[in-house]
């Protein structure tokens, strides 16, 4: 009898014990997400949203060339177009930093700030930043054409940016501070108030542009494909400890075709 009435208790156990393991393995998979992109964000030293893009030479640069919530087909280069990158320093891990650089022949900007944002021309910067993955966590950045155009989480407090044109090429130089108070619009107010970067830390991430002319949204093209509030469709952002540039013996990387400049 003693051996029967100890079998449940086995059985129990082992259940026990795969119920743990799975959970072990759910929240692991949680911290340590594994979107279908990656962007690894290494430092960079002096940082200065001026304009001066000279800091970011040896930064990584993605393409925005995926569809997001607006558009049947991406544009012509002409039409618009650009990319991004991202950078951070520990003198500064409550800020990330970013690059975005974009092409778009003719600027629309018809609505004040904080209202209707996504139907000017624009960047979003959209953060899952406990990797919940759920949609009423996110929280998001828009930066407009004007250094007025501060919208969503955007406030003065939080972003540090400059936008320079060249003809019908745009650069934005921009410092997010997570912690910071926000804009009157962040979606979530709470998540990511407690940001500190440090080396492999991962969060999810995406960063997309708005074209907007002739009064409508035309398309809106990013670094990751899809709808830009489902959190499924953002990357993930690894921060390491390295600097871009140098590799991690500490020589510069630099290449061949910069040494003949
Ligand atoms: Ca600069
Ligand atoms: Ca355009
Ligand atoms: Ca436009
Ligand atoms: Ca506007």
């Amino acid at each position: 009898m003693k051996r029967y009435a100890k079998t449940p208790i086995a059985i129990q156990n082992i259940v026990a014990f795969i119920s743990v393991l799975v959970l072990i393995v759910c929240i692991t998979n949680l911290t340590y997400a594994a979107r279908e992109k990656q962007y690894v964000a290494k430092q960079i030293s002096k940082f200065r949203p001026d304009g001066d893009i000279s800091e970011w030479e040896h930064v990584e640069a993605v393409p925005f060339d995926q569809l997001k919530d607006a558009g049947n087909e991406l544009p012509d280069p002409d039409d618009f177009t650009g990319s991004g990158r991202v950078a951070w320093s520990a003198k500064e891990p409550n800020m990330i930093y970013f690059l975005v650089e974009i092409t778009d022949d003719i600027l629309q900007n018809i609505h004040p700030a904080n209202d209707k944002w996504w139907e000017d021309d624009s960047v979003e910067f959209m953060f899952d930043f406990d990797n919940t993955m759920v949609e009423d966590d996110l929280v998001q950045w828009t930066l407009g054409t004007e250094i007025t155009e501060i919208s969503a989480a955007a406030s003065d407090d939080n972003t540090l940016w400059a936008i320079s044109r060249t003809f019908n090429n745009y650069i934005y130089e921009v410092a997010i501070e997570p912690t910071a108070p926000r804009g009157p619009n962040p979606r979530n107010n709470t998540r990511g108030k407690d940001f500190k970067a440090n080396d492999g830390l991962t969060i999810g991430f995406s960063f997309q542009m708005n074209d907007c002319e002739n009064g409508v949204r035309e398309h809106q093209i990013g670094w990751t494909a899809g709808r830009a509030w489902d959190p499924l469709n953002f990357g993930d952002l690894i921060f390491s400890k390295e600097y871009w540039g140098v590799d991690p013996s500490g020589k510069l990387t630099t290449t061949w075709a910069e040494l003949k400049q």
